[in-house]
């Protein structure tokens, strides 16, 4: 009996050390010192053995058992421990790899044009007012001396969703309910940017929805001298200090006189190429003194108060900065267009 706890003992703590984990190792202790286990059935052979015999049978049983116990116990904290360590490796995170890189997007190089010229207005102390796309007729046509059968008012075809109700074909009316809401007190110095509707066959450089900008002065001794000083500052801000501006007369219903404002080619620096066509310049935007109509309706006293406006397009703007030759590549979402502008982003 001795030599079988002897053999058991071996035996149980060599497949202790072979075993791989806590479960192989729970089987061993319940194979070997469990119930039903080969000890516990020498022990009670114990009845057969003589009476001197048992005590010293019965310690060496002992001697066995905690011998396989402690092996056990040993394995059980060796495999715990490299248990841990496996999750440690495996939870390890190597913080000097680089980061996933996070696909950020980037702003849509129309609405960095618009707040770019948002910004410069801001900063001349301008306000930022926005108004309906869906328009009535009266502020998007009347308020803007377009009076019904204008013929001007079929230069910008609209979208008429009922009689009297339209995509705006351009932001004014968004000064003319600003005007209003100023009850004939000055001083008004808005700006409004947004999207325009004019029903129009799309090509490189139509597209039936786009953007303006427009602004507003209204006060007292307004003149076309601070109209001239406002653009001039905007377009060496915009544009870049060495450019020239030059103001064209022209003709819109709702300023009197009317300019268009060019600034002289980046390109050729004012000599004449592809870009300007020849001419050195390139036009930039329209604008006028606020026609006394337009003042009278909106409930200003014309004799008191005089204003300027002015009206440019974002997208005409960004194909000239971004060297851009086809209007519609701004709307038709083309990720391989739109992320060359990441580059801009801060
Ligand atoms: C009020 C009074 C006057 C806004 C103006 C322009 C000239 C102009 C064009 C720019 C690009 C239209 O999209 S575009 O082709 N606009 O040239 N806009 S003056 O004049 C106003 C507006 C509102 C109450």
């Amino acid at each position: 009996m001795e030599q079988k706890l002897l053999e058991l003992q071996n035996e149980a703590i060599s497949q202790i050390e072979n075993a791989e984990d806590l479960k192989s190792l729970n089987d061993i202790r319940v194979a070997y010192l469990g119930k039903k286990g080969p000890i516990t059935e020498v022990l009670r052979g114990m009845g057969k053995l003589s009476a001197e015999e048992r005590p010293k049978m019965g310690a060496l049983a002992n001697d066995v058992r905690s011998a396989i116990q402690e092996k056990l116990d040993e394995k059980l904290n060796r495999l715990e421990q490299e248990a841990v360590l496996k999750q440690l490796e495996s939870e390890t995170i190597d913080v000097t790899l680089p980061g996933r890189p996070v696909k950020q997007g980037n702003h849509h190089p129309l609405t960095r044009i618009v707040e770019e010229i948002e910004d410069l207005f801001i900063g001349m102390g301008y306000q930022v007012a926005e108004g309906p796309e869906v328009e009535q007729d009266y502020y998007n046509f009347e308020a803007l001396n377009l009076p019904k059968g204008h013929p001007a008012r079929d230069m910008q075809d609209s979208f008429y969703i009922t009689e009297d109700t339209l995509l705006r074909t351009h932001t004014s009316p968004v000064q003319a309910r600003t005007m209003e809401k100023h009850q004939g007190k000055g001083p008004v110095k808005i700006i409004c940017p947004g999207k325009v509707y004019r029903r129009d066959n799309d090509d490189a450089t139509h597209s039936h929805q786009f953007m303006q900008i427009e602004g507003l002065v209204i006060d007292e001794k307004i003149t076309m001298a601070d109209l001239k000083g406002t653009l001039e500052v905007f377009a060496k801000k915009m544009f870049g200090s060495d450019r020239e501006i030059r103001l064209r007369p022209s003709f819109f219903p709702f300023t009197e006189p009317s300019v268009e404002m060019d600034i002289s080619c980046k390109i050729c620096g004012g000599k004449g190429c592809s870009v300007c066509k020849g001419t050195g310049w390139i036009e930039i935007l329209g604008a006028g003194m606020v026609h006394p109509n337009v003042l009278e309706m909106a409930g200003f006293d014309s004799k008191k108060y005089t204003g300027f406006a002015f009206g440019m397009g974002p997208e005409r703007i960004a194909m000239l900065k971004y060297g851009v030759d086809d209007i519609r590549h701004f709307y038709t979402n083309d990720i391989r267009f739109l992320k060359q502008f990441a580059k801009y982003e801060a």
